[in-house]
């Protein structure tokens, strides 16, 4: 037998085939479409153009919208591999020789297909490992992440759209077609039914170790989750302890005081916010890594003491953590947040003095916020 190396019709299995290829890309490009759309609601509350005014409610619309993040984003995991694996015999189709229109074509097509396929790979690759809180590259997570959705939606579109008739052609299901290979497709193994049905599970299972983030009676099924519902101080999770902030002697000093800096500057005493009216509510941490949880929240409305030192209506505050260089050591209150009868200085939390790991003295809690925003150890609020 003389070797040679394969080409295209090699391939035999009857799941390399168009109408596979269609139904799980439609699977993949619903995953992906969900993805981008939360990605881009996540990046925009934490960048937020002058022009976008951010809802807040419902109070847990952002917890909503990224956990289908992290969801749709694990789901598609498993969904690109059988993708990858249903047309990668379309690598070895021979580009036509003498060099044709056609195979221009065919490398112009094979060009965005590897930007799709390497753009998509790296970033459900890192936004995996970012869910498991993990970030082995010296590169800033957020930014590099909302780039390459724009270089992967843009490819995508243009997949899509070069492969439009092929998509239509195989949309519906139809009747197998006579082969029109002399070798006929192989019969054995696994039939599409099967396929299909093993790629969803596959996709179901490890979706619900993202939701098992989230949802505290699937808890138990989030196996690779760092952290998970109800496990930590006071029944909530921490991302970042007090220890690991640096602020363990500072959060605890008696000489710890709230500094608001505005037309009239302030300054609290722990035991000043305590003797101020108090409030109290119920508001998720939802964290941009996949967790998130409700808890009930006490303390003094950030409006009250903008109020107290002479702030606009319409002001912005920067918030200052004790914690230094920390990436979320501040974070910035746009003003339909400052202002909403639901921002807290939080001092309390699910009924007693807030832990230190959870922001102890005094820590943030808005409404439909990023977790990443929900500042702990404030000593600062800046009326911008
Ligand atoms: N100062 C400071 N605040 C912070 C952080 C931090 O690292 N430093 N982490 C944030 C992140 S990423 C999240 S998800 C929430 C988690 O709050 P928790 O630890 O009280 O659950 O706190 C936020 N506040
Ligand atoms: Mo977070």
């Amino acid at each position: 037998m003389r070797l040679r190396p394969p080409g295209e019709k090699d391939f035999r299995s009857a799941l390399h085939d168009p109408r596979v290829a269609t139904v799980i890309g439609r699977w993949l490009g619903i995953a992906f479409a969900v993805c981008f759309l939360t990605g881009l609601i996540s990046h925009f509350q934490q960048d937020t153009p002058g022009w976008l005014v951010l809802p807040s409610r419902p109070v847990w619309a952002y917890r909503v919208t990224q956990g289908l993040h992290v969801v749709s984003g694990t789901v598609a995991i498993p969904l690109l591999l059988a993708k990858l694996w249903t047309v990668y015999p379309r690598l070895f189709a021979k580009l036509p020789w003498p060099p044709s229109r056609r195979a221009l074509n065919m490398l112009a097509e094979r060009g965005s297909i590897t930007i799709l396929v390497s753009a998509s790979a790296l970033q459900l690759a890192t936004g995996f490992l970012n869910t498991l809180q993990w970030y082995p590259w010296p590169f800033p997570f957020r930014q590099t992440h909302y780039a390459l959705a724009w270089l992967i939606i843009g490819s995508l579109v243009l997949h899509i759209a070069v492969k439009l008739p092929l998509i239509t052609a195989h949309w519906r299901r139809t009747r197998p077609e006579p082969a029109s290979d002399p070798l006929p497709a192989a019969t054995t193994g696994l039939t599409r039914r099967a396929l299909f049905r093993t790629v969803a599970g596959a996709g179901t299972l490890v979706g619900l170790t993202a939701v098992g983030q989230s949802v505290t009676p699937l808890r138990d099924v989030a196996v690779l989750a760092p952290r998970r519902p109800g496990v930590g101080p006071q029944g909530l999770p921490v991302n970042r302890t007090a220890e690991a902030a640096g602020v363990l002697a500072t959060a605890r000093s008696a000489d710890w005081r709230l500094a608001i800096a505005g037309p009239q500057p302030q300054s609290f005493s722990l035991d000043d916010l305590n003797a101020l009216p108090q409030t109290e509510v119920r508001l998720p941490i939802a964290c941009v890594e996949g967790w998130s949880q409700s808890a009930h929240w006490a303390g003094v409305l950030i409006r009250d003491l903008l109020r107290s030192a002479g702030a606009p209506h319409d002001a912005r505050v920067r918030v200052v953590s004790l914690e230094q260089n920390g990436f979320y050591a501040v974070s910035e209150l746009p003003p339909r947040f400052a202002r909403d009868p639901l921002t807290l200085l939080a001092l309390r939390l699910n009924g007693s003095v807030l832990d230190i790991d959870h922001g102890y003295p005094a820590r943030i809690i808005a409404p439909s916020r990023p977790g990443v925003l929900q500042t702990k150890w404030v000593h600062r609020l800046e009326v911008l």
